[in-house]
């Protein structure tokens, strides 16, 4: 594989990406195809100070002619879809299918934000006085910082990015040490897009190679208004605190444990293809990825039986080949965390199918494994944690009351499905007394989600919302405005204050 051949076009200069000291491997095969050169700290504040800059002047563009720049990206994104989408698959691992869409993903997000750009309205409120009016009015933020994961190397930055932009911020991003070159593709493709723009700031949107000392510096920075972290829990329970000890404000999408509940009435073709998606797709990788599957007892025989029968003919290899359903996970550490919990969960009276190293004599540094079907007794402890891996947690119930506890019963909160037939299960689950995540599905399977809905979760998946709907909001501030137009000095609540 070549990579300069995927380099250039995306305007990167395949001589720089070697002379540096972050070493890229891609998963496929374990080989070094990049060697990046990485920010220091002290260039992560100087990157926040040039992006306040750009703030200063970007906040007075009209948000429409900010939208122009975003249309223009947009443009960038689909002109260039095919070759990120070969670079998602090649860095990240995922099968091109996924890569490609995650690039649609982006220009998805582009196309909203463009609308938005002239939709970013304020109520008007009724005053209690007389010759009085209220308004809201929503102000860009300040600089964003971005940090985004492996798994969705482009996709994520490109949420908070297009709405940012729009929104009239700068952005500061950084993206996980194992992707830096989408990321560099990205913001490559901004540039071009902002040179195209015309008189867009300089260094309105940037990115820092580095590990997690950038994330810090971005977190404890006062300029940096909003901190947007998608990762894991523990990178979230780092940081939010050094950005809540400055008054900071936060936008966490953390770890998820997606459950999909079938009902006794469920079509099964259909649940077990949303399920085969949910569970074995980017390799069990996305934070959506389905890794609990709680299944009414009068179905769960046959329906396991036929999800095994589709583990078994789903193709695992290498994720540029066409037919691959399943590609490597990203790195050793990701497979070892998979054994890890396989045998816990054996520990805990699970009986695994699946699980074992595959293609090892093909790529003996890349780490392909076959998907893993636990049938649990019970939600035990290790049903309890996210495994960036693909093993799902089979688990039977009776009533279905039991299986909203079983759904509920998990420190995450992002997504969650129901497959059903029954009316009043599909509008229990959905109510205050069902799903208590973030997405809650019914006859599709818990990821894939599109960008017009507001994307994130509850409990230890951090809260926040990113994408479409009014997500918008959290790269803005708000003001309360009240005018009076009458002639009098009335006090609200009726209170007389001297003659
Ligand atoms: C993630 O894994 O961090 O809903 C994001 C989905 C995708 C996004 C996943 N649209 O699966």
């Amino acid at each position: 594989m070549n990579i300069d051949d995927l380099l250039t076009p995306l305007g990167l200069d395949a001589r720089n990406q070697q002379a540096g000291t972050l070493a890229v491997c891609s998963p496929i095969d374990g080989a070094e195809i990049a060697r990046v050169p990485e920010c220091t700290t002290q260039d992560a504040h100087l990157a926040i100070d040039a992006a306040q800059e750009a703030f200063m002047a970007w906040r007075t563009v009209p948000a429409p002619r900010r939208g122009e720049l975003v249309r223009l990206l947009g443009d960038e994104l689909r002109a260039n879809k095919q070759a990120l989408g070969r670079l998602v698959s090649m860095e990240a691992g995922k099968i091109l299918a996924e890569g490609t869409g995650e690039v649609q993903e982006m220009i998805d997000i582009c196309d909203f934000a463009v609308g938005l750009s002239r939709q970013l309205y304020g109520l008007t409120i009724a005053s209690e006085r007389p010759g009085h009016r209220m308004m809201e009015t929503w102000h860009p933020l300040g600089v964003v910082g971005v940090i985004s994961a492996f798994n969705f190397p482009v996709a994520v930055w490109s949420w908070n990015t297009a709405l940012a932009i729009v929104c009239g911020d700068a952005v500061v991003w950084k993206p996980s040490e194992k992707t830096p070159l989408t990321a560099l593709a990205c913001q490559a493709l901004f540039d071009r897009a902002a040179a195209k723009f015309g008189n867009a700031p300089a260094k309105l949107s940037q990115v820092l190679i580095g590990g997690r000392e950038i994330g810090q510096a971005l977190a404890a920075h006062h300029r940096v208004a909003l901190v947007s972290a998608t990762g894991s829990t523990r990178m979230g329970r780092e940081l939010s605190p050094i950005v809540a000890a400055r008054f900071g404000r936060c936008l966490l999408e953390l770890g998820g444990n997606n459950a999909i509940i079938v009902g006794p009435t469920a079509d099964l073709d259909m649940a077990l293809r949303g399920i085969l998606f949910g569970a074995v797709g980017t390799a069990g990788q996305r934070c959506t990825s389905t890794r609990r599957l709680i299944v009414h007892e009068s179905v769960a025989d046959e329906l396991v039986a036929r999800l095994k029968q589709a583990y078994d003919s789903a193709r695992i290899g290498s994720p540029l080949e066409p037919d691959t359903l399943v590609g490597p996970l990203i790195d050793r550490a990701a497979y070892d965390g998979m054994q890890r919990a396989l045998e816990s969960a054996r520990r805990q009276g699970g009986k695994a199918t699946g699980g074992e190293r595959r293609l090892a004599d093909e790529y003996p540094q890349a780490w392909y494994v076959e998907p893993a079907l636990v049938e649990m007794p019970a939600q035990t402890e290790v049903v309890l944690q996210e495994t960036f891996a693909p093993i799902l947690y089979v688990m039977r119930y009776k009533t279905f009351d039991e299986a909203v506890d079983m759904q509920n019963g998990v420190p995450q909160g992002l997504s969650s499905a129901i497959f059903t037939n029954d009316l009043r299960e599909a509008e229990q689950f959905m109510s205050v007394t069902g799903s208590d995540c973030g997405i809650a599905n019914v006859n599709i399977g818990t990821s894939g989600a599109e960008i017009g809905g507001a994307f994130g979760g509850e409990k230890e998946t951090g809260g926040g919302r990113e994408s479409g709907s009014d997500a918008w909001k959290a790269y803005m501030r708000r003001a309360t405005n009240t005018i009076n137009y009458s002639r009098e000095l009335p006090l609200a609540q009726g209170i007389t204050f001297g003659s």
